[in-house]
């Protein structure tokens, strides 16, 4: 497949309301992207499914999140938006690019490990082999990079190393190989409970900020949020995560570096940083709140910008995937 611009592909899954660590990790710089771009922005629920998801609220989640990357400046004409579950190569790929993958390879992955022990109740198949699926995501679109958080770098890692290992057997035109696109501040935004670990949109309530927190509930986060006994702000991940974390949440909203936004609190305590951390995601929150509700006052709308994002994804994911089982050898049809 050969499309004249470079192609961007990127997913969120459904699992949840986004949480402001999806949306400083990665999702504000979807847009930034769309203009030099063949941009893809997947809404992947198969991702979502391999842990157990409410079926009402999967479809609703589904339709907010479509409606979140049109408020945050996707452009659905710049932009293809879509559905993972409307596009049906993406698990036919997923099953070919799983007998190229390794057990070892799936066992070291720190999400799954993650997730295995969030879920021990249900450690199915489909969490283990779920970076099979996300490489077939990102493979089939031939995509240059993929704007992610530092958690999915591992799995972007894995993506290019079965690229290279099918590219080897088959032909190197066979897939681009992706790069990681992180970026330094913000892309591993923490838990407010416990600074230690990421903050993800499906643990507890209190310990994230949803992208749809009304004002209120965003000052009463930051206020609770954990830090420590210092009493110094100092940008010191190591010794004051939680500390370095309201700093980093308003570092990349405000766009302040860090030093002189670490110089700024010189004789202020943690409820200063606190409120100013609510205020910088209030801030942020505030227009893409107002055209989310605005978005989803109009479901036909949202449907119609799915499905044609789907019919455009589906004629580019095709290309990849009828080549690829040609050179493993399936017979046409
Ligand atoms: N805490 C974070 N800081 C920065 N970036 C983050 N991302 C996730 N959490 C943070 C980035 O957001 C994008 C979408 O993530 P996802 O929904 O596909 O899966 P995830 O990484 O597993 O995100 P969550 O919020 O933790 O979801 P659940 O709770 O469902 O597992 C990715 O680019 C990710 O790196």
């Amino acid at each position: 497949m050969k499309t004249e611009r470079p192609v961007i592909f990127s997913g969120i899954q459904p699992s949840g309301i986004l949480q402001i660590g999806n949306y400083i990790g990665a999702l504000r710089y979807f847009p930034l992207l769309q203009d030099d771009n063949q941009c893809l922005y997947c809404i992947v629920d198969m991702h979502a499914i391999t842990v157990r998801q409410d079926p009402a609220k999967l479809r609703h989640n589904s339709r907010s999140l479509a409606a979140l990357y049109l408020a945050c400046g996707i452009d659905p004409k710049k932009s293809i938006v879509y559905i993972q579950s409307h596009v049906s190569a993406h698990a036919e790929l997923a099953w070919i690019l799983n007998c190229f993958t390794y057990f070892g390879e799936l066992s070291r992955m720190t999400q799954f490990k993650d997730k295995s022990a969030k879920h021990a109740d249900n450690i199915n198949a489909g969490l283990f082999t779920y970076p099979a699926l996300m490489a077939s995501d990102i493979l089939l679109y031939q995509a240059k990079a993929v704007p992610v958080g530092d958690d999915q770098k591992q799995h972007i890692e894995l993506t290019r190393d079965v690229a290279i290992r099918m590219n080897n057997i088959y032909g190197d035109d066979l897939f681009i190989v992706p790069e990681p696109l992180i970026h330094k501040t913000g892309s591993k935004v923490m838990s407010l409970q416990e600074p230690t670990r990421k903050m993800s949109k499906s643990d507890a309530d209190e310990t994230f900020v949803s992208m749809l927190d009304a004002p209120e509930i965003v000052k009463k986060k930051l206020k609770r949020a954990v830090t420590d006994s210092l009493g110094r702000v100092t940008y010191d991940a190591q010794n004051q995560p939680g500390v370095s974390n309201l700093l980093t949440i308003i570092s990349s909203l405000t766009n302040k570096p860090m030093d002189a936004l670490v110089a700024s609190y010189e004789d202020k305590g943690y409820g200063a940083l606190k409120a100013d951390a609510a205020e910088a995601v209030i801030e942020t929150l505030g227009p893409i709140q107002a055209e989310h509700a605005r978005l989803m006052n109009d479901t036909a709308a949202l449907d119609a910008i799915l499905k044609g994002g789907a019919e455009r994804a589906n004629v580019l994911a095709n290309r990849t995937l009828d080549e690829v089982k040609r050179r493993v050898g399936f017979t046409a049809r």
